[in-house]
């Protein structure tokens, strides 16, 4: 089975949690993309109906719209679920998020969720975060170079995220600094750390934020709590 049939099954068994009539969180991503599509699918068939959509970013927004599920832009009402992709996912469901650079608008999002399921294939499985993936750090354009230098004070290895020969824009109209993580971390101690940086927006450190994953395996979904 290849990589996209595992993430389409992922996705499938979260979106078979939304009810009719939830305000759903719409993921970002090539995982996320295949559940969005299951809701779209599901209103066109009538097995879901009522269903309100708040993206997590411009690409989400415009998937949304092709198939079919209206979207509002987020209030402060709660969101019932969100369903979303991650890059790394530790065994404590710690999640590092943000390669696909919408950590932002995803953490804002995500965190009025009542529940935050995560989809992904099975290399995205870690031991502990940073072990395969860098961790993305939101940044202001203005000083970049400044706030990059405060953050190599903790974080020495990582670089600013490029797009071909331009600085990766993300749809804040923020860069992107891709951080290596030390081998030994707290991780609740680094976000604060990072956080606490000038010219940082926001990590891509999700702490404690899901409350289950659908990890597909060729051998089969397993979900963890
Ligand atoms: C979003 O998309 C991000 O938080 C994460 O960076 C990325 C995962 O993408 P994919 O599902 O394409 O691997 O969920």
């Amino acid at each position: 089975m290849d990589l996209e049939a595992l993430k389409k099954e992922a996705a499938l068994r979260a979106v078979a949690l939304v009810r009719s009539g939830q305000r759903v969180g719409l993921g970002t991503g090539s995982t996320a993309k295949y559940a969005i599509e299951e809701i779209g699918r599901k209103l066109a068939a009538g097995e879901l109906t009522g269903i309100v959509g708040v993206s997590t970013s411009e690409a989400s927004e415009q998937l949304a719209r092709k198939v079919g599920i209206p979207t509002e832009p987020l209030d402060p009402r709660p969101l019932d679920i969100a369903i979303d992709g991650a890059d790394e996912i530790a065994p404590n469901l710690d999640l590092i998020k943000g390669l696909g650079g919408a950590l932002v608008r995803e953490k804002v999002t995500e965190v009025q969720a009542g529940r935050l399921i995560i989809i992904a294939d099975h290399t995205k499985l870690v031991q502990k975060l940073g072990e395969k993936a860098p961790l993305p750090i939101e940044i202001v354009p203005f000083g970049f170079l400044s706030t990059i230098e405060r953050l190599r004070g903790f974080l020495p290895s990582g670089r600013l995220r490029m797009s071909g020969a331009q600085n990766y824009v993300t749809d804040n109209g923020n860069y992107i600094f891709d951080a290596g993580l030390p081998a030994d971390f707290d991780a609740h101690e680094l976000e604060r750390r990072i956080k606490g940086t000038l010219g940082v927006v926001d990590t891509g450190l999700f702490l404690g934020m899901a409350e289950r994953a659908f990890v597909a395996a060729p051998d089969g979904v397993r979900e963890l709590v």
